[in-house]
Formats: C-alpha cells, structure tokens, sequence
C-alpha cells in the first residue's frame, strides 16, 4: 500500500493547485484524476481571473504566462436597450480582471508539477473512499492499467468537481445541500475569429442573454441562454451566429465577427451549496462543494479561493499539530462562497429571459439594469463582486 500525506481527488484547478501550495510547504500529496491529461488540458470552461486569484498565481511563480498572454480588462459592458453602458471596472475599483482561459491555468500546473516531479495520475478508476472518519483514511482505485492501488492518508481532499465520488461517500444526514435550478442553459461556443470588441459584452435581450467574451486577440468565445434541456443538434453553425447577431444588435454600428466554430456545447445552469465542506478528514473544495451559475464568472475563483484557505488549514494540522483552522475551514470558506451564490444569483436574474416571467418582472428587471448602468453606487457594488473581494 502507497502512503501520501494528502490525497487529491480531481486534477481540476482545485486539485491541481491544492497539491502545487501543499508541496511548496514540504507536504506530501498525490493527485488522482479520472481523465486522461489530454482531456483535461482541453476542456473548455471559466475564462475570468478575478484579481486575488491572479495575484496568488503570481505568488507561487505559475503566472508567467498568464502575464505574458492573459488579457487584461478594465472594464465591460451591460448592453440592454440596444446599447451599451459601462462599467468601468478600475476606475470603480482600481482593480482589473485577467481573461485568461481556465485549461491553461490547468496546463501551467501540470507543467509546474511534471517540472518539480510532484506525481499526478491520470485516468484512474473505481476511485473510492474509506475510513473517512479516522486519521488514516483510504483511497482505493485502479490505475491507468487497471491495476488495484491503495493509498492511505492524512487527509483527502475532494476536488472531483460536482459529479465526483467524494461527496456522495459522505454518510446521509451529514451534510445539508441548498440549490435552485434555473430554466434555462447556456450554449458556449469557442470561435476562431478575433472579438467583436475589446470587452466583454453581457447583453440582456427580450430573445435571452447573449455574452460575448474572448480567449485571445484570436479567438472568440460567446454564449446564448437556451431552454434548460435544449439539445446541441438543435443549434447548426448558422442558427448560432443568427442568434447571437440578433441578440448582439445596438441601435448604432455593432457587428459581430463570424468564423469557424471550433467547439460548442450546452451547460445547465444551477446554483448549489454542500454544508459543511468537511467530514473528518475529507475536505471538499472547489464545484465538489458548491456551484454557481457562469453569469458572475465565481466558479473557478472560488475553487482558488477554497484551496488556499485549506492548504493553510492543512499546513497547521500536518507540520504543527494545530486544529483550529482545519475545524474552521468550512465556515471560513462559506462566507465567500455565500457571497459568490448571491452575487452569481443577481447577475443570472437580471440579464436571463426567464420564460415564466411576466410582464412585471420584466419591468422590475430593467428596472435594475437601468440603475445598475446610472447609480454609480449600484455599479461599484457590481464591480466589486465582480472583480473578486479579497480573501480573507
Ligand atoms: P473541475 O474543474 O470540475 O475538476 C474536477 C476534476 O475531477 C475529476 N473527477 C475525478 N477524478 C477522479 N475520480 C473521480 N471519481 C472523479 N470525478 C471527477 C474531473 O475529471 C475533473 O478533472 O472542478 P474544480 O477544480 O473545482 O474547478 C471548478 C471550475 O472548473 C468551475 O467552477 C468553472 O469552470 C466554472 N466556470 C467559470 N468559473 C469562473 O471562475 N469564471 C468563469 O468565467 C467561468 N465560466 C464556468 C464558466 C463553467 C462553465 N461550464 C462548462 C460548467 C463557463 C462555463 C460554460
Ligand atoms: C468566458 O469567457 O468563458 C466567460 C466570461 C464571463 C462569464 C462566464 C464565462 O461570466
């Protein structure tokens, strides 16, 4: 049987960068991940850094080419009434967001941790946990040849995204989940062809919600609201671009850029949160414990965010023999989390067309997203949300 201190379970950047911290405070960890390193480095997802989570990147000496090719924004748009209005994100807050795509955060870390020898296994199975409420807990699992493998550890970290094993193992009763399920879903598309705009564009149309984002001077990445259950085939290239084109629309000269798609998908939108983050010595981080709806870009910041506090939480209870942190680690971490669901939740009621609505809250709707555009006081609340607060 193979002996680690902390087990990682997800190579996801949660896991990923838990294990990065841990070792640089001579902590031993293994990460088990389920797919192989190809698909991973590929998976299209977040495209927003927030602020402290570009800082930290920076910190531990992974954010070299995320200076060198990440984009910095120092502000968006909430296009609505066929036109845009501002907010100007540094000048509010003096501080920006980095577009940097989410899979080369993931790449950077395997990178750094293939440099420093720090293992990494991927495309293990059957990955199950044990004796979670001792201070040897167990995983068990196959390797990439489908070979049996045990690990025993310190502690486990779930870092298995929203459909892993670890927090289904937790035993009933132990943990309460909270969640609202929106009627709708987004249709994401990654294009190759250079953005319409400089900016981020979040438009609220009477059809639904259009984004349009960005991975480099490059590429675009944008994003429709569709039903909850729609299906990709119903989306040929050509309804795509005719509905974002629809939706994009301002009374003055915008037009939108079209090109090869080379990737697109539909993700359903839902809010959740697991209380507490912690049984034993499971630790749950990251979409293992909590998800957001996209409309606030908080889903991978608050997998960084998770982390860090646990890797300082893990550094007292395995190098100084210290609980405290590790007992606090769920509410320390629920206070932002808590943050980001209200913020996530604000940002998807105000922008989505929710097809029960009436025509009231369609009122009240614009309603917000006029005084959000005027009130530089409901802007800077905005754009503090949105370029992260800091950890604590
Ligand atoms: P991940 O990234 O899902 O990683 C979990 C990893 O665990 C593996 N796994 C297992 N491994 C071993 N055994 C098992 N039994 C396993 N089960 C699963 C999985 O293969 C995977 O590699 O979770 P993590 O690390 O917590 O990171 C969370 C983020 O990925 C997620 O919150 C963001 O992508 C959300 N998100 C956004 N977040 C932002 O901060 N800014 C954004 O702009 C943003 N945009 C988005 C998003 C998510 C989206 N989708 C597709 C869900 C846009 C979209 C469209
Ligand atoms: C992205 O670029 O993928 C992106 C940007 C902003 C969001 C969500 C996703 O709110």
């Amino acid at each position: 049987m193979a002996r680690t201190q902390v087990g990682i379970i997800g190579a996801g950047p949660a896991g990923l960068l838990l294990s990065y911290l841990l070792h640089a405070e001579g902590i031993d960890a293994v990460v088990l991940e389920a797919r192989s390193r190809e698909y991973v480095e590929k998976r299209v997802r977040a495209g927003v850094c927030e602020h402290p989570t570009v800082e930290l990147l920076r910190e531990i000496g992974v954010g070299t080419r995320l200076d060198a090719e990440g984009l910095p924004h120092h502000g968006f748009s909430l296009r609505f009434d066929g036109r845009d209005h501002r907010i100007a994100l540094s000048e509010l807050t003096g501080r920006t967001i980095t577009v940097y795509g989410q899979q080369e955060i993931v790449k950077d870390l395997i990178a750094a941790h293939e440099a420093k020898g720090y293992p990494v296994e991927f495309e293990v199975s059957d990955v199950e946990l044990a004796e979670l409420d001792t201070e040897r807990p167990r995983v068990t699992y196959r390797d990439a040849d489908g070979a049996p493998r045990e690990l025993d550890c310190d502690v486990i970290a779930g870092c298995d995204g929203f459909h892993g094993v670890s927090r289904p193992t937790i035993p009933g009763g132990q943990v309460k989940s909270f969640d609202r399920e929106y009627p709708f879903a987004w249709l994401g598309v990654l294009a190759q062809t250079p953005p319409s705009d400089e900016e981020l564009i979040y438009t609220h149309h009477e059809r639904g919600f259009a984004l349009h984002s960005m991975r480099s001077p490059e590429i675009t990445r944008l994003y429709l609201q569709v039903p909850h259950d729609e299906k990709i085939e119903n989306w040929p290239d050509d309804r795509i671009w005719s509905e974002l084109s629809a939706r994009l629309a301002t009374e003055s000269e915008f037009s939108l850029r079209e090109g090869p798609i080379l990737d697109k998908g539909v993700t359903p939108m839902r809010s959740f949160v697991a209380e507490p983050m912690q049984y034993g010595r499971l630790f749950l981080a990251g979409d293992a414990a909590h998800i957001v709806p996209p409309t606030g870009a908080k889903g991978m910041n608050l997998a960084v965010a998770d982390v860090r506090v646990l890797s300082r939480a893990l550094v007292d209870l395995l190098l100084h023999n210290r609980s405290e942190r590790a007992v606090s680690y769920s509410d320390t971490c629920l206070r932002r989390v808590w943050r980001a669901e209200h913020f996530s939740w604000y940002m998807t009621s105000m922008l989505h067309v929710d097809p029960a609505s009436d025509e009231f809250q369609r009122r009240l709707q614009l309603s917000q997203l006029r005084y959000t555009a005027s009130s530089r006081a409901a802007a800077t609340s905005l754009a503090e949300n949105y370029v992260g607060l800091p950890f604590e």
